[in-house]
């Protein structure tokens, strides 16, 4: 290691934040030469198959397993009763009032099935393909109950119940009253004392996460350790919550995410059948794989959204918004999963999106019913919030023959009232409401599409022309602690990240966040580039397996850059501060006069003398010229858990055609505007705004869930369940703002919900707009050509 003698670096390398670099990973993850859950083989692997109940709700009387057993290839086969005393309930459902009732959840079924698609039984073989064929020879007698799938009938009284040793079928009732919690003024009478009063019922219907790589769990048992690989989004916590179910202690089991293809929500999770792969694993002391198919996956994987929304909004004749009071059924199905009660939850303080009510009312219901259990999909609970605020706008302007433009201007948050707290009492952080929506309307060609729609309209075309709104805000980054305890009753929201520097100068950062799509690797290595002035290229980001990486809260809630990202930056901050005292050793001066720029030190006033971070890390390696008192490694922990959420916000307008004749809808033009604070990488953001967009999108046009009256799943294939590809998108025109969080170093706000939560109700209510003037009220989701047809010939919304 030299001292020398002119500075090393000169000038700081270009800026990385900011920069829209393609992604490290894509190579590997597009090629597929990596490794998938399911691309492993592990010597002497045996394989599972899981059977699945195909009633909905029934007492088992009767399991024959003898003509599985003796099938070719197969090893073992196990009831709910072979694991009774040891598969515990999957016990993690986080309590979202305190009285909350859960009533248990086996990872197989012991004495009652309660939805289509819960695991019966269970075949170990030594191929996939037998023990598939052995599910067949599974003979299950059940005595069926009545089903619960409607959930106004369920919570009517003698409704019939999902699960008898409960009371009824709600599991809990979450209140929020502005009035009561001091944030507001008293709803009922904001209600008896407003001029006009606007009420609609919305059904926020059933949806799928759809990710592309299909669930897959492998385990290897050594000993009394043992390592489970899952295409999970939540290694750490499903480390944690297995340990608790099935007393595996939480040392002896590493977890692993390898590379996972998408979650969307639907891999936040800790599934039955991860928990029955370790039973197994144990049961026999052999490596398994349970692998699903796509049929399995829609049937048995968590859903998502499946709200019934009462909305009343009150307002003056002006326009002066004077209180919303929502009144929410939210679905649970079966059973509570991790977060099914916290989604409704985190929508409870998003209701009242970018506006000023003075007042406001939250009041939810978690009901059981027959059919698969939800939890979170991409916003959880935000789109539901955001789609009942953003529609009732546009109903409250209708009622008072205003624009809804209009409307929303007259009562959102001005730029100069931030930080500013609403009704629901959180405290949103930064924004400009007016600069994204100019932006949005120029973007689209705002003039020229209402003069357009003018024509249309007089000229009775029978394609008619509709533009709708969504202003909107979301809460993402899922911390902070304090915060998420006290909704959730045990729920934390930190991050933490480590860096490494190794002797040749690269860096290894490790991070907390698990990602599954969302390229943190490149972001990451922009971040610690940056912040340590060293080459991108030289970064390696290492996450997702609970031996590298130990802490962690993983990646959901859009959290991972303004937590998980946040604490990378820190640790890379603590990296350097170490780093200073060598370079102050090796330069002979003290640390106040060094200066750090573009990866050096150099020392103030004394042109020439400088050190790189890359030759103090070599320093540290051979550690012979080291400063007395310091650790000879240049590494650094931080965990970041930040004072506030942060609140991107953005406007999103739709130009829809609507054929009148057929029902038929087309996206004409969206223009979207999102504000995410400091963009890391703008390639990334763009692509996280598209997809979004495309399942916002899909809520809207084409995707549902729908269960039959015995409550079997009749969209259980990609022919029934219509997730779009790109050819049935239109083209997006986005755009962006910027106004910095103040609650991360970074001055970034989440972007991986946004879009989603976004584009829903711009969609509806173009088509709404399109054709309100032919007496349609009101279109249900997913706005099918037959939906429209009926809702313009036959009144209704079609549903
Ligand atoms: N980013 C950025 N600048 C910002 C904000 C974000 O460059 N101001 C970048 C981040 O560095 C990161 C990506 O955008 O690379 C998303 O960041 P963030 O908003 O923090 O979201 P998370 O990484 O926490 O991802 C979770 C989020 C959620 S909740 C769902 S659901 C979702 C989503 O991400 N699921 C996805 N995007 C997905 N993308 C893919 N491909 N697959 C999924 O399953």
């Amino acid at each position: 290691m030299t001292v020398t003698e002119e500075p090393a670096v000169t000038q700081a390398p270009p800026r990385e934040v900011g920069r829209p670099r393609r992604r490290k990973e894509d190579a590997r993850l597009i090629t597929g030469r990596t490794t998938w859950t399911d691309n492993m083989v592990l010597p002497g692997m045996l394989h599972l198959a899981v059977v699945r109940s195909p009633v909905a709700h029934a007492r088992i009387t009767g399991i024959d397993v003898s003509a599985a057993r003796s099938a070719p290839g197969v090893v073992a086969v196990f009831t709910g009763r072979d694991f009774a005393d040891e598969q515990g309930s999957i016990p993690c459902a986080w309590p979202v009032t305190p009285d909350m009732v859960n009533p248990g959840h086996p990872s197989i079924a012991v004495e009652t099935v309660n939805h289509v698609g819960e695991a019966v039984a269970v075949i170990v073989a030594r191929s996939r393909t037998a023990a598939a064929d052995a599910v067949e020879l599974v003979d299950v007698d059940y005595d069926l109950l009545p089903v619960v799938l409607d959930m106004e009938q369920a919570l009517a009284d003698g409704a019939d119940r999902v699960h008898d040793h409960i009371g009824s079928n709600e599991s809990y009732r979450f209140v929020f009253d502005a009035g009561e919690a001091g944030t507001g003024a008293d709803t009922e009478q904001a209600f008896a004392d407003a001029e006009v009063v606007v009420s609609r019922r919305f059904v926020q219907q059933r949806l799928i996460p759809a990710f592309m790589e299909p669930r897959a769990v492998v385990v290897q048992p050594q000993g009394d350790n043992y390592t489970m690989w899952s295409a999970t989004q939540v290694p750490h916590i499903l480390r944690l919550m297995l340990a608790m179910i099935t007393g595996v202690p939480e040392h002896k089991l590493r977890v692993v995410a390898p590379d996972v293809g998408g979650g969307f929500g639907g891999k936040l999770q800790v599934t039955p059948e991860e928990v029955l792969s370790l039973l197994v694993a144990r049961r026999l002391g052999k490596p398994v794989k349970w692998a699903e198919t796509r049929s399995e996956s829609l049937m048995s994987a968590h859903h998502g959204r499946d709200q019934i929304q009462y909305i009343d909004i009150a307002a003056d004749r002006e326009g002066n918004v004077k209180g919303l009071r929502c009144r929410i059924l939210a679905d649970m199905g079966a059973y509570l999963r991790l977060v099914s009660p916290g989604v409704p939850v985190l929508g409870a303080f998003m209701f009242a999106g970018i506006y000023k009510f003075p007042a406001y009312r939250f009041d939810c219901s978690g009901v059981f019913t027959n059919k698969t259990p939800t939890d979170a999909y991409r916003g959880a609970g935000r789109p539901e919030a955001t789609f009942a605020v953003e529609r009732i706008m546009d109903e409250l302007a209708v009622e008072l023959g205003m624009d809804p433009l209009e409307l929303r201007r007259k009562n959102w948050i001005r730029p100069e009232e931030f930080p500013f707290t609403t009704v629901a009492g959180l405290e949103y952080d930064s924004g400009n409401y007016d600069a994204a929506t100019q932006q949005a309307l120029e973007l689209i060609g705002y003039d020229e599409l209402r003069a357009e729609q003018q024509r249309r309209r007089e000229a009775n075309d029978p394609v008619q022309l509709g533009i709708g709104f969504s202003t909107f805000t979301e809460m993402c980054g899922l911390a902070p602690s304090r915060v998420l305890g006290s909704l959730s009753y045990g729920a934390g929201g930190w991050e933490h990240a480590a860096i490494r520097m190794l002797p040749t100068g690269k860096v290894e950062v490790v991070t907390g966040s698990s990602p599954h799509g969302q390229g943190h690797e490149t972001a990451w290595s922009q971040l610690v580039a940056d912040t340590l002035g060293v080459p991108f290229e030289d970064v390696e980001v290492l996450h997702g397996d609970t031996s590298v990486a130990p802490r962690g809260l993983d990646t959901y809630g859009s959290r991972s850059l303004v937590v998980g990202g946040a604490a990378v930056v820190r640790a890379a901050e603590k990296v350097i501060a170490k780093a200073r005292k060598v370079a102050a050793h090796l330069l002979e001066a003290s640390e106040e006069d060094l200066d750090y720029s573009g990866g050096t030190f150099s020392v103030r006033g004394t042109p020439g003398a400088g050190v790189s971070i890359q030759e103090i890390a070599l320093a540290t390696f051979a550690a012979h010229n080291f400063p007395e008192g310091v650790e000879p490694s240049i590494d650094a922990d931080a965990t970041f858990d930040p004072v506030n959420f942060s609140f991107p916000h953005g406007t999103h307008i739709c130009a829809m055609e609507v054929d009148t004749e057929t029902g038929m809808v087309k996206i004409r033009k969206y223009a979207c505007v999102d504000d995410v604070g400091t963009i890391v990488n703008p390639l990334i953001v763009e692509g996280q705004v598209h997809g979004g967009l495309a399942q916002g999108i899909a809520q809207a046009l084409y995707e549902e869930a729908v269960y039959d009256a015995d409550g079997n799943l009749t969209t259980g294939t990609f022919v029934d369940y219509l997730v779009p590809s790109a050819a049935d998108l239109p083209h997006f025109d986005t755009g962006n703002t910027v106004h910095e969080a103040p609650g991360n170093p970074i001055g970034a706000k989440g972007v991986g919900e946004a879009g989603c939560i976004a584009s829903t109700p711009a969609v509806v209510n173009a088509a709404l707009d399109a054709v309100r003037h032919l007496g349609v009220r009101d279109i249900r989701m997913p706005l099918t050509p037959e939906r429209v047809w009926r809702a313009l010939h036959d009144g209704g919304d079609g549903g």
